[in-house]
């Protein structure tokens, strides 16, 4: 694994990314900025649900901490809200997008914004390939998961499958549900091993659409795991799924691009590949 300052990217950096499919740039924001981040997302859960966004009940059981705090979808769509704009600054940050483009070889365009809150005791995400739903083609897509709390094993931090990015995109089978939020789960071929991938806040993990990776339930008795996740695709590609649409460019201006039609792996295609993920 390969942990570094965020700047340009370096040979080194873009080897590794290539031999694995993944690179962690260390400190891509602040302390402050984590903070910053990190306060206006818990106020906006406390203030309850946003439909489209976020499904949090306040006052849910508290048997499972997704029915309090489930993640945030999209919040770059919601603009009138402080979240909207947070997200939507941070998802076409300049920072990421000298990343993004030294990874892609080219203008990455925006797809999708997230954020995870992740508290204690909360089950985490089955091993997944993002190209799968997103179904951006030709090429694939790319995330940018950055972590808003210390990430690893005791927390639920993410795990990713080294070289996985060379397979194809698999067809999942059923998840064990006691231990992911989502049903699917794509299997570490034979001969590969999923990596803990322990990122400081502030880090940033970028992996390709193909990559197997994920995450386990966060077992800690304190620690919340929070994170926003962004999805690209390289500006060459031609379509994408459309519950991504629409797409932004780093100029903040509508990227148009078709809606992906061809069938998935799993034969024609399901509801869920079509996304959310
Ligand atoms: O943050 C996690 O636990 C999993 C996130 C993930 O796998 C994704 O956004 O594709």
């Amino acid at each position: 694994m390969d942990t570094t300052t965020a700047t340009a990217l370096s040979p080194d950096q873009l080897f590794a990314f290539q031999r694995d499919g993944f690179l962690v740039v260390g400190g891509l924001l602040a302390r402050a900025e984590v903070d910053a981040i990190n306060t206006a997302f818990m106020a906006q859960a406390e203030a309850g649900p946003v439909p489209g966004m976020f499904d949090g009940r306040p006052d849910a059981p508290t048997a499972d901490p997704l029915a309090r705090l489930p993640r945030m979808m999209h919040p770059h769509h919601q603009r009138h809200l402080a979240v909207g704009d947070i997200a939507r600054r941070y998802m076409l940050d300049g920072r990421v997008e000298g990343i993004l483009t030294d990874l892609l070889g080219e203008a990455p365009i925006a797809a999708q914004s997230m954020y995870y809150f992740k508290p204690p005791g909360a089950r985490g995400q089955a091993l997944h390939q993002d190209n799968f739903y997103l179904r951006v083609q030709p090429h694939s897509c790319i995330a940018s998961w950055i972590a808003l709390d210390d990430a690893d094993r005791g927390n639920g931090g993410m795990v990713a499958v080294p070289g996985s990015h060379r397979t194809d995109i698999a067809c999942p089978e059923q998840a064990d549900r006691s231990l992911s939020f989502s049903d699917h789960l794509v299997r570490t071929p034979e001969g590969m091993r999923e990596e803990p991938i322990d990122l400081a806040a502030g880090d940033a993990l970028f992996f390709g659409g193909a990559v197997i990776h994920g995450s386990y339930p966060n077992t800690s008795a304190d620690r919340f795991r929070r994170a926003f996740i962004c999805h690209y695709l390289p500006e060459s590609a031609s379509e994408v799924s459309d519950w991504y649409r629409p797409l932004v460019n780093f100029d903040g201006a509508v990227a148009e691009r078709d809606a992906a039609t061809g069938g998935g792996p799993c034969g024609g295609g399901t509801t869920e590949e079509k996304g959310p993920h």
